[in-house]
């Protein structure tokens, strides 16, 4: 499969960078460069926002929400159409497995749909009234998008999390600069061509790839972008919050997390293991929600562990291209160190290997890591506190349900939890009790555009998705008119006399 070649894409144009540089595009199934992007750096970035901005006072918030929805709906056709090769592109680019991807491309297409609906609703909606105490007077709401914003994603779902911002934000009437991750960015300058395709007006979507200090600083820096969304790691979000800050910008930080699976003693063992796996290892274990901490009822624990580690042992790692792979490479040479390294420490920190642990004997290149499980995990280890982004499950057993709650809020992260139960008493409470922003009951990671997503705590703040997610990119404005026949008196005649 070729990978095409791209320049940025900035006021519907291909423009080579202002550096004339370019990065590596490397599979991380091989560690073979396939492919490269451009390097955009701050003059790019410059270009890009004063394109959004034109575009901006131009067309596109001028432009009724059916409009705008006849270009979303008409951008999901074309990923629709384009499905195959997308699909192939982001697994070659970020090791997922195909079948993933093409999940991935299906939600691209639903959530641009999704968003083309709530954008002709914002029509109906426009001018709302709202109840006042006094007759005299009326107000009505007019909701307007909020400029041209900065959106700045990550590598582990590289077109779908971009999608779960640029598409509210074009619905709302906002412009956008997109910098994608620059580990996994081929699908994102597939989506320029595609707004291309379409006949987007120009300036309306920007996409600039290349690195983070060289061209998401910039653009998060930039005093002309309205809003900044940002999906990666809490420590760069923290970097980003404040550099808008300092020119009054407004943020939304989908960040990391270390999110946990309570399993109750009441609960299918086997329903759960499937669930415990699939919570931690799909995307090769790299979601910000994975539920990487797992939490046993002592009860049930020998015989939950014995049926996770065959389990995990059956879990297919192979080629990300082939239809039967279930967990690809993690996406680079220095994630897999890093999670070699958290591996190494909580060997040493004295917590029982159950499976896994090492790279595959049957895979020579390319980043791969067994699915690994390690139980008796001590919450002040490592691997239980902080994020590894990767298929490393850390388990501990608990004995009551307020201490399982307690571990599982004893986290600097609030972004998901899970609980599975048959009791549904039991699952509402937990469920009420979590410090986190989505709660999975007797499932895990299920994820529709139609329901808010975000964190708490180190997490992160904001809510994409749903209709919060549309919200995020509008600003409201209360328009009130005196409409009383009767002269309006600062004082009445009686309290002058
Ligand atoms: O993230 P970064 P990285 C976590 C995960 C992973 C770790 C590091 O634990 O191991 O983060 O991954 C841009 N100003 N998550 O290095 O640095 C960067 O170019 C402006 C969780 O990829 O956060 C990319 O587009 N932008 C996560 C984006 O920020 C900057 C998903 C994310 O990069 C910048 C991915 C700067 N100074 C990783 N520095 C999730 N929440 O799902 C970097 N960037």
């Amino acid at each position: 499969m070729g990978v095409p070649h791209r320049e940025l894409y900035i006021d519907g144009a291909w423009v080579a960078p202002a550096s004339n540089g370019r990065i590596d595009v490397i599979s991380p199934a091989t560690g073979d460069v396939v492919g490269s992007i451009p390097r955009g750096g701050a003059a790019d970035v410059n270009q890009a926002v004063q394109a959004a901005t034109k575009a901006f006072c131009g067309p596109w918030s001028k432009y009724s929400g059916h409009q705008r929805a006849a270009y979303l709906r008409k951008i999901a056709e074309k990923v629709k159409e384009r499905k195959n090769d997308l699909a192939q592109l982001e697994s070659l680019d970020n090791g997922k497995p195909i079948s993933e991807a093409e999940w991935d491309i299906d939600d691209v297409a639903g959530c641009f749909e999704y968003y083309a609906d709530l954008a002709e609703k914002l029509d109906e909606s426009q001018d709302s009234p709202v109840p006042l105490p006094m007759e005299e007077f009326k107000t009505v709401l007019r909701r307007e998008p909020l400029g041209p914003v900065g959106l700045i994603s990550a590598w582990n779902y590289p077109m779908l999390i971009a999608t779960w911002k640029v598409a509210p934000a074009l619905a709302a009437g906002c412009t956008v600069v997109l910098k994608p991750s620059e580990m996994a960015s081929l699908t994102c300058l597939e989506m320029a061509a595609i707004a291309d395709e379409v006949q987007l007006p120009p300036g309306v979507l920007n996409v600039v790839t290349g690195l983070g200090v060289e061209a998401g600083a910039p653009l998060s820096g930039h005093p002309g972008v309205a809003k900044i969304s940002f999906t990666g790691s809490t420590a760069t979000g923290q970097r980003i919050a404040e550099a808008a800050a300092k020119n009054g910008v407004q943020t939304c930080m989908e960040l990391g997390g270390k999110s946990c699976l309570i399993v109750f003693n009441d609960a299918n063992i086997e329903d759960a293991v499937e669930w415990a796996c699939f919570g931690c290892f799909w995307t090769n274990g790299q979601i910000c929600s994975a539920t990487s901490r797992l939490l046993v009822h002592e009860d049930i624990a020998d015989a939950f562990y014995a049926r996770l580690k065959q389990r995990a042992e059956t879990i297919k790692i192979a080629d990300p291209l082939q239809a039967d792979t279930r967990l690809g490479p993690v996406i680079s040479s220095a994630q897999l160190e890093k999670i070699m390294g958290f591996i190494k420490d909580t060997k040493d920190e004295g917590a029982t290997l159950l499976t896994g642990g090492k790279r595959p004997e049957h895979l020579s290149r390319g980043y791969f890591v067994e699915p690994t499980v390690f139980i008796n995990v001590k919450p002040e280890m490592r691997l239980w506190r902080e994020e590894v982004f990767g298929p490393v499950l850390a388990s501990a057993t608990f004995c009551t349900e307020e201490e399982a709650i307690a571990i599982a809020n004893g986290s600097q992260y609030g972004l998901a939890a899970a609980v599975i139960s048959a009791d549904a008493e039991r699952c509402k409470r937990v469920a009420a009790a979590m410090e986190t922003g989505i709660v999975w009951i007797n499932c895990s990671q299920p994820c529709f555009c139609q329901a808010p997503w975000g964190g708490k705590k180190a997490s992160g703040y904001g809510r994409e998705l749903g209709t919060y997610g549309l919200d995020s990119y509008l600003s409201v404005k209360q328009v009130t008119s005196y409409v009383s026949k009767e002269r309006w008196d600062w004082y009445p005649v009686e309290s002058k006399l």
